[in-house]
């Protein structure tokens, strides 16, 4: 079985590779370097629709694409949607970061909370359309560390973790990582939809 996985992200790309890797194996995941739709819905989920339908439409194969981001509590869900140019620099992950952690300067640790959001759209060509999500709920640090992963994983510190030995995601290694993830955590919920195609 063929899928086509539509982004531009070489992390989400490797991301992905893995954890069908890891439960999948069958599944053959193919890159996607045709046009890419301009990205301009409201949501994680109208924007992972836009990018899975085009992806559909322009290679005739089934379609996947996520739409993620970070979301934080005391900025009301921001960056949200924007996370990819928080800071204006699209391809600039460390200028978005630090722009972040200069917003949330003066906000104690007990209030820095925020969580990763993936949304995952499936799109089957003349078909079906699936949108699940997955969220991995943590607390932004005082300082980046770490440079494992990518965007804002050095300042992100997942709950569930000995309080003695935190560590940000940017100090995970990627397996860690990907058996944790929101991006692992939507792909549970996409395991299903991909059984049934
Ligand atoms: P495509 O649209 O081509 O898939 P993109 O990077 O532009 O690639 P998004 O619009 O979904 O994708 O933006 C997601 C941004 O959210 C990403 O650039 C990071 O800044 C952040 N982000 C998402 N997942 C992340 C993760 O696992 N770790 C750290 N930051 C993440």
């Amino acid at each position: 079985q063929r899928i086509v996985l539509a982004t531009h992200n070489a992390h989400k790309v490797e991301e992905f590779a893995a954890i069908v890797a890891a439960t999948r194996p069958d599944l053959e995941v193919v890159g996607y370097d045709g046009p890419e739709p301009v990205e301009d819905g409201v949501t994680f989920a109208q924007n992972a629709l836009i990018k899975a339908r085009a992806a559909a439409a322009h290679t005739g194969l089934a379609a996947l694409a996520d739409d993620s981001g970070i979301c934080v509590d005391v900025l009301g869900g921001s960056p949200g949607v924007f996370s990819a140019y928080w800071a204006g620099h699209r391809k600039d992950g460390r200028a978005n970061l630090e722009l972040l952690l200069d917003q949330l300067s003066d906000v104690a640790d007990t209030h820095r909370g925020a969580q990763f959001v993936s949304t995952i759209a499936l799109v089957v060509p003349g078909g079906d359309e699936h949108v699940v999500e997955g969220v991995w709920p943590g607390r932004l640090a005082r300082a980046a560390s770490g440079d494992g992963g990518f965007g804002y994983d050095p300042i992100f510190i997942p709950e569930g973790q000995d309080p003695a030995a935190e560590r940000t995601v940017g100090e995970w290694s990627a397996a860690e990582k990907n058996a944790a993830s929101h991006r692992a955590r939507a792909f549970v919920a996409l395991a299903p939809l991909l059984s049934a195609l």
